[in-house]
C-alpha cells in the first residue's frame, strides 16, 4: 500500500529528533505556563522556575499532575497564559453538569490544532478531491469545528451538515456526492439502521470512508459499520483539554491511534500507584500539550485507559501508536462487588450477528443487591413475534455477557431501531442506583 502523509518529514521523523524536538517545545510550554496563575503557584511549590531547568524529557517527572478537578478550581482564567485580547476562541469540555473545564485559543493555537486535524484526514487517505459531510455536534463541543477547519485545510468540499435528521443526512449524501463522513460510532450505526428504514440504496451513494470517534467503540463495532456501510472506518481520538480530535489517529494501516508527538507527550500510568505502567500495559493515559499557548495543560490525567504499540507501524510513521480507548477509569461500574467495563458488554454483543446496532445497560438496586440488565436492539432480520428463537438469543446473549463479565444479566430485546439515540455521544449507561454520599 502507498501510504499518505502530509508531513512526511515530521511525521517519519527519526525518534532521536522527534524527542529533541519535544524537549524544546516542553521548555517552552513550561515557560507559558509559569504566567497562569494555576501553574505559577503550582510549579513554583515543585521548584521549577523556569523551561530551562527542565534538563531533559526525563524532567517531565518533577511535573505534578494536572487533574479535571485542578481545571474546575482555576475556573475561568487561572490556566491563561496570554493577555485575554490575544484569545480568539474558547471551547469547554462536554460534561452537562458542574463547572464546565474551558480551553482557550490564540490564533496560532487554531493553526496549529487545524495542522493536527488536517495531518489525521490525509493520513486516512483522503485529498481535495473528497466531499466531506461533518455529522457531528459543533459549538461548544470541539468535534465540529476542529474537523470541519481541519477538512478546509485538506481542501475538501465540507458540508457542514452537523448531526441528526438521517432523512436530511441521506439527501445531502447524494446531491453533493458525499465521499467522507464524520461522526460518531454510535451515530453511524444509526444512520444504517434509518437506510434500511427509508429505503435508501447503499448503490446510490458515494461513501468511501468515516472518521469515527469522540465516544469509546469496539473492534466488533468498527467491523460491524465497516461491513453495513462497506466504508473504511478510521478511529479519531482526542478530548477538548487537548485541544479536541487531532491528537491521534489511524493511518491506513488501522492498527492503533498514532498520537502526533511532535505535538503532545504521552505517557501510561499505573491509575493507582501513579507509576509509569510497564511496557505495553493497559493504564491511563497522561498528557502534556506542546502545540497550544493561550491554555497549556502539563501531564494532564484524562482518565482514558489504553497502553502504546510497540511493534512499529508498516506506514513508516515513528510517532507511536496507541490501543483502541476501551473506556475511562472513571466509567468502571461496580456491580456487586464485581468490577464491570461498558465496553466488555459491548464486544461481548457485538459479534453477534443477530443483536442490532444499539444497546444500554441498566444497573438498579433491588433490595440490598444490584440488578444489571442489558437492552439489546435485534437485527433487522429478527422476527419479535416469534418466540421460541427468540428466547433463544435471549439466552445464549445472556450466558455471552456473563462469560465475559461473571455478573449474571437480565437481557432484554427490543425492536431494530427502537431504543433512543442520542445526537452526540452515545449514553450506553444508566445507573439508577442511589449514590453514597
Ligand atoms: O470527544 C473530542 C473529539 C471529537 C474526539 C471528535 C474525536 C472526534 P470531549 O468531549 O472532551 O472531546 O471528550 C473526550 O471522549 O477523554 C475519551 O474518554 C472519549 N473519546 C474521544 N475519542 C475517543 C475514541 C472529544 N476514539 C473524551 N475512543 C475522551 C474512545 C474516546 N474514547
Amino acid at each position: 500500500m502507498k501510504y499518505q502523509y502530509r508531513d512526511e518529514k515530521t511525521e517519519c521523523m527519526p525518534r532521536r529528533d522527534l524527542e529533541a524536538l519535544q524537549l524544546e517545545r516542553l521548555r517552552r510550554t513550561v515557560d507559558h505556563a509559569l504566567r497562569a496563575p494555576f501553574y505559577r503557584e503550582r510549579l513554583s511549590a515543585a521548584g521549577i522556575r523556569d523551561g530551562g531547568g527542565i534538563k531533559s524529557l526525563d524532567d517531565l517527572k518533577r511535573i505534578p499532575f494536572t487533574s479535571k478537578k485542578d481545571l474546575r478550581d482555576g475556573f475561568p482564567w487561572g490556566f491563561l497564559s496570554i493577555p485575554k485580547e490575544d484569545v480568539i476562541r474558547l471551547h469547554t469540555s462536554s460534561g452537562t453538569t458542574g463547572i464546565p473545564t474551558t480551553i482557550y485559543f490564540s490564533r496560532d493555537d487554531l493553526a496549529r490544532w487545524t495542522g493536527y486535524v488536517a495531518r489525521c484526514i490525509y493520513g486516512a487517505g483522503c485529498n481535495k478531491s473528497d466531499v466531506f459531510q461533518n455529522m457531528i455536534t459543533y459549538g461548544l463541543f470541539t468535534g465540529g469545528l476542529g474537523f470541519h477547519a481541519g477538512a478546509e485545510e485538506v481542501g475538501m468540499l465540507v458540508i457542514p451538515s452537523g448531526p441528526g435528521n438521517t432523512t436530511r443526512q441521506f439527501r445531502l449524501m447524494r446531491d453533493f456526492g458525499t465521499t467522507v463522513v464524520h461522526a460518531t460510532p454510535s451515530f453511524l450505526l444509526h444512520v444504517e439502521t434509518k437506510m434500511k428504514e427509508e429505503g435508501v440504496k447503499r448503490e446510490s451513494l458515494f461513501l468511501k470512508r468515516a472518521f469515527a470517534g469522540a465516544e469509546p467503540y469496539s473492534e466488533d463495532t468498527r467491523r460491524r459499520i465497516e461491513e453495513l456501510l462497506r466504508i473504511d472506518v478510521y478511529n479519531s481520538y482526542g478530548l477538548s483539554e487537548m485541544n479536541g480530535p487531532g491528537v491521534a489517529f489511524e493511518c491506513q494501516a488501522k492498527n492503533g491511534l498514532h498520537i502526533w508527538e511532535d505535538g503532545y507527550i504521552a505517557e501510561i500510568i499505573n491509575p493507582d500507584t501513579l507509576e509509569p505502567a510497564a511496557g505495553g500495559e493497559t493504564g491511563e493515559l497522561v498528557l502534556t500539550i506542546l502545540c497550544r499557548e493561550a491554555s497549556p495543560l502539563l501531564r494532564y490525567r484524562t482518565r482514558d485507559l489504553t497502553g502504546f504499540y510497540d511493534e512499529p507501524c508498516p506506514c513508516g510513521r515513528t510517532h507511536r501508536r496507541l490501543r483502541r480507548i476501551t473506556g475511562r477509569s472513571d466509567d468502571m461500574l461496580i456491580i456487586n462487588g464485581v468490577n464491570v467495563f461498558p465496553s466488555q458488554i459491548e464486544e461481548a454483543i457485538m459479534a453477534m450477528k443477530e443483536v442490532g446496532n444499539n444497546y444500554l445497560i441498566v444497573v438498579e438496586k433491588e433490595g440490598v443487591l444490584d440488578k444489571l440488565t442489558v437492552k439489546t436492539e435485534v437485527g433487522p432480520d429478527v422476527f419479535m413475534d416469534d418466540s421460541r428463537p427468540l428466547n433463544a438469543l435471549r439466552e445464549r446473549i445472556r450466558k455471552t455477557i456473563q462469560a465475559s463479565i461473571t455478573v449474571n444479566p437480565r437481557v432484554e430485546l427490543h425492536e431494530h431501531g427502537s431504543l433512543p439515540v442520542s445526537e452526540g455521544k452515545a449514553v450506553r449507561v444508566r445507573d439508577t442506583r442511589p449514590k453514597d454520599v
